[in-house]
């Protein structure tokens, strides 16, 4: 008997002709909103991913010992995932960002190819490998924030003597979601490089832009934001007072052309704390991971206390409130899905 013919009295059986229904509809690929409604459209967000933080420690013996199982050329790219652990399997940090640590051993590289995902890279230890992008050859040094932006050809090399690692962060969860991904690979172990390290800084970043150039103003053209450059403008904030509460003297990543985030999908931030900096609590809709590149300190999310140092990443769920601690002077580097949520008028923040 279906449900609309159901005589009024048979209440009593009102759960059984609903499933008897539900179980019928579900034959027509049909399910009923009311049964899913509230999970689907949720007060405040929910998410399943939790806080973490990823000592370096750990992770630089780990990634070593990654050395020893593959070759980077094997790998293609010699990469530790960085899993959250409330939705281990999906390649994810947060809902939206794929992070992971590569190592690249002296003598190594890691050919060209080139993929929709937009990269970031921020480095961590080691000196004397490169990154190229579109034609640009960037030394890597710590602290340093290279982008990768959707179809740029770009290969990693190490011709140096110690082993580099960096961090990897990009938006493929976001392309994936959209299931708009495309990659290829290139015949050539290394990109031919006819434009010096730091041109695209020099050339958009310095106050003049080359005259006539059709203004792309999506992405940064900029491939390195070199922490040697970032670093004493952080310095300038400190000295001149400019420290905010919540995320202390901070710069924001910018597109030289508009003043834009650096990539469509991802932003990110510099940050410094002075010695003893006791943060304000701070919420916002963009999951966030986190890099220390100096110093030491606390971040607390609800019950949890995350403790870093130097090299340490940790990742920060949406909404979910946290303020930053710094017992020594330290630089937090930050990254996020804002600029995506941004656009598509979705991001909120708060206390
Ligand atoms: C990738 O192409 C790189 O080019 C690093 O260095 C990490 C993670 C997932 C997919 C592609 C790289 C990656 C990646």
């Amino acid at each position: 008997m279906s449900v609309a013919t159901q005589p009024a009295d048979s209440k009593h059986n009102i759960t059984g002709a609903r499933q008897a229904y539900y179980a019928k509809i579900a034959k027509d690929n049909m399910t009923p909103l009311w049964e899913v409604l509230k999970g689907l459209v949720t007060p405040e967000p929910k998410t399943a991913f939790l806080p973490k933080v990823w000592k370096f420690d750990r992770v630089k013996q780990l990634m070593l010992e990654a050395g020893d199982v593959i070759t980077a050329e094997e790998a293609e790219r010699r990469v530790l995932v960085l899993e959250n652990p409330g939705v281990p399997g999906k390649s994810r940090v947060t809902n939206s960002l794929f992070a992971g640590i590569q190592l690249i051993n002296p003598g190594e590289i890691a050919d060209v190819h080139r993929h929709v995902s937009s990269a970031i890279r921020f480095v961590l230890d080691g000196s004397g490998a490169y990154t190229a992008v579109e034609g640009e050859k960037t030394m890597m040094e710590h602290g340093d924030f290279i982008i990768t932006a959707n179809w740029a050809p770009h290969d990693h090399g190490n011709p140096g003597k110690v082993p580099m690692m960096w961090l990897d962060v990009l938006d493929m969860p976001t392309v994936n979601h959209f299931e708009t991904s495309f990659s290829e690979h290139s015949d050539e172990k290394m990109q031919k490089t006819d434009h010096e390290d730091g041109d695209s800084f020099d050339r958009y970043a310095s106050g003049v832009l080359p005259d006539g150039m059709p203004a792309v103003t999506n992405r940064s053209p900029v491939i390195n934001y070199p922490y040697s450059k970032m670093r004493p403008i952080l310095e300038r904030l400190k000295k001149s007072g400019d420290i905010d509460p919540r995320h202390g003297a901070r710069v924001r990543y910018a597109n030289p052309i508009n003043g834009g985030p650096v990539l469509p999908t991802m932003g990110a931030y510099l940050s410094l704390f002075p010695a003893g900096f006791k943060g304000e609590p701070y919420r916002a809709t963009d999951g966030t991971i986190f890099c220390c590149a100096e110093g030491q300190g606390t971040t607390k999310v609800g019950d949890v206390t995350l403790e870093w140092g130097v090299n340490d990443v940790f990742v920060i769920p949406p909404w979910k409130r946290y303020s930053h601690n710094a017992s020594k002077e330290s630089v937090l580097f930050s990254i996020s899905d804002r600029p995506a949520q941004e656009a598509l008028g979705l991001f909120r923040e708060g206390k």
